[in-house]
């Protein structure tokens, strides 16, 4: 496999709206986070993605962009960015950019004059299509409920938004478009980033002509899924943007893709492919429903480890993943993989253990590296984000009680991703002097990093020891290259998984259970590098666990 620069590298998910604050309006900003770059370098990580802050509306916090070449004040000036750029530089970090192309906002100058003049040059930027007897083009459903097209004043056209009303999809089969987005790239990358965290991309290809689908709810729609198994061709879109400008300055960049056929995989993240990696979604993914959050199943231990193989096993010999437990379009990892009542900081341990050796890029997400977990949100009012309120009310119109459709729309909110990250016991957890955007985890004085930093056997100073190893000069490589081969899949509730390198043959191992175990092993171990618990027992050969421990060892190699 042809070495890449990021291969040996650890990244991490800003948020910036709700990073840190340093003009206390309540809002994150560029300031928060050139704040805490030696935070972050001391913590061990190199990659830095950034959620947008370009100039948007906010109707999507930042995911409709009005201008591609602007910082949003909320977040800053340019020169602010270009100081974050040098001073990440300064430690031999990286600033991925998040680029939303599918869809720009509506308050975009190209939107603005195509609703100006729907015929005109800019509104072919768009996709603007006729009623039919006074009904939308087509019977699709918005990723954030409602039909995806919005009606153009009183005329009787239609434009397409596969999400918000507020982020009209940009046409790509036209040539013009692609140019401009093109031309963006490259701004960005001449900035000196070094890449791109790459957003909802496979939806830029749609299928043509558009067309209606069997529906999958009584309100007659069918979900934009629908339409992306039809469409043909993304390829094509995507290796013309790779090489007119990733390529051009070996960047990194991550897909966000959901549902890829498996038959792409080489053309997404092969050693020629239109992405450096994408992120595996599979477990994420797990139990979810067309109907909506209210007819998701939970993942369990098992099945968060069979999603996770699964994953590694359809990239094996063809590239890298990006693996992750969490972003900021979801719940925290260690309150949706760790059984309800079994969270605590061995099993926030064994997780971080189990997703950060796997095969692939480790990301962690902003306030992870503490902890954080999912919020105690008191009503419906407490909640911001368009998804989770549209899917509270999906869960409504099924006749399920507002307890209960409260209950589901908290257990999946994309808002417990985004409250603030909590500094220390100080006012709003440090994040802000002013009132902050979205309300503060009040659980914040029990769960903060100043406390963090003085405990020994805190999540964070494991999250540092993780990275540390992961990264550390005798290991990398096997980290890096080594073969992954799943063991013990036949034993429930235990997630391990070998390492092999050239140098040396490793053990990723975590009792995914609150009961103690035993577990013959093969091979003696030669050393511990890694345990989240305070000894490892041995009896007769065999590896004495307690509830939730999770330990790497290094494996003597036979001769
Ligand atoms: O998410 C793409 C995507 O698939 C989302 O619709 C996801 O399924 C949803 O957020 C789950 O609730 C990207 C961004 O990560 C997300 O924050 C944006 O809202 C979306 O694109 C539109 O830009
Ligand atoms: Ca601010």
């Amino acid at each position: 496999m042809k070495k890449q620069w990021w291969h040996g590298k650890v990244a991490y998910q800003i948020y910036p709206k709700s990073f840190k604050d340093t003009n206390q309006d309540g809002v994150g900003d560029l300031r928060g986070v050139i704040e805490k770059l030696d935070y972050l370098k001391n913590l061990g990580v190199d990659i830095l993605w950034l959620s947008p802050i370009y100039c948007s509306p906010l109707a999507d916090q930042g995911y409709d962009i009005s201008d591609y070449y602007n910082i949003d004040p909320r977040f800053g000036t340019m020169e602010d960015m270009d100081e974050l750029i040098a001073e990440a530089k300064k430690r031999d970090m990286y600033i991925l950019m998040d680029l939303v192309v599918n869809h720009c906002s509506d308050e975009h100058q190209w939107f603005q004059k195509a609703m100006e003049d729907p015929e005109g040059e800019f509104g072919k930027y768009f996709y603007i299509e006729k009623g039919r007897n006074g009904k939308p083009p087509s019977n699709l459903r918005s990723y954030f409920g409602g039909s995806v097209w919005e009606r153009i004043g009183e005329t009787d056209q239609y434009y397409l938004h596969l999400f918000h009303k507020k982020q009209p999809d940009l046409n790509w089969e036209n040539p013009v478009v692609r140019k401009e987005i093109y031309s963006m790239i490259n701004w960005w990358l001449e900035k000196g980033i070094a890449g791109f965290r790459i957003d909802a991309i496979i939806n830029i290809k749609k299928a043509l002509p558009f067309h209606d689908y069997e529906p999958d709810r009584e309100d007659g729609l069918a979900s934009c899924g629908k339409m992306l198994e039809e469409a043909k061709g993304v390829i094509d879109f995507l290796k013309e943007m790779k090489e007119e400008t990733f390529q051009k300055y070996n960047a990194f960049t991550v897909g966000e893709v959901f549902n890829e056929k498996p038959e792409e995989l080489p053309d997404f993240i092969g050693e020629d492919g239109c992405f450096s990696s994408m992120f595996d979604f599979r477990e994420t993914i797990f139990g979810s429903s067309e109907k909506g959050w209210y007819d998701s199943q939970p993942i369990m231990p098992d099945d968060y480890r069979n999603c996770c193989f699964e994953s590694q096993k359809r990239v094996e010999g063809i590239g890298f993943l990006c693996n992750i437990i969490e972003n900021h379009d979801e719940p925290r990892g260690v309150s949706r993989y760790i059984p309800k009542g079994e969270c605590s900081d061995a099993s926030k341990k064994l997780l971080a253990t189990l997703y950060f050796m796997l095969k692939g890029l480790p990301f962690i997400y902003q306030g992870q590296e503490i902890g954080m977990e999912n919020v105690p949100f008191r009503s419906i009012a407490d909640i911001d984000d368009i998804s989770t309120l549209d899917e509270y009310k999906v869960a409504l119109e099924q006749g399920i009680s507002e307890k209960e459709a409260f209950e589901i729309a908290c257990r999946y909110s994309r808002d417990n991703a985004r409250v603030p990250f909590q500094w220390s016991s100080d006012k709003n957890a440090g994040f802000t002097q002013g009132s902050p955007w979205l309300m503060v985890n009040p659980e914040y004085e029990k769960l903060n990093l100043e406390l963090q930093k003085e405990d020994p056997d805190s999540v964070f100073q494991y999250y540092k020891k993780l990275i540390a190893l992961r990264k550390s000069e005798v290991y990398k490589d096997t980290f890096v290259y080594g073969a992954l081969e799943p063991v013990y899949t036949e034993f429930e509730r235990v997630m391990a998984y070998y390492r092999k390198g050239k140098d040396q043959d490793i053990l990723v191992i975590g009792n995914f259970q609150t009961e103690s175990r035993r577990i013959e092993l093969p091979e003696k171990a030669a050393k511990v590098l890694l345990n989240n618990d305070d000894t490892v027992s041995w009896e007769d050969g065999y590896l004495c666990l307690n509830g939730y421990q999770a330990v790497v060892l290094e494996l003597e190699r036979s001769r």
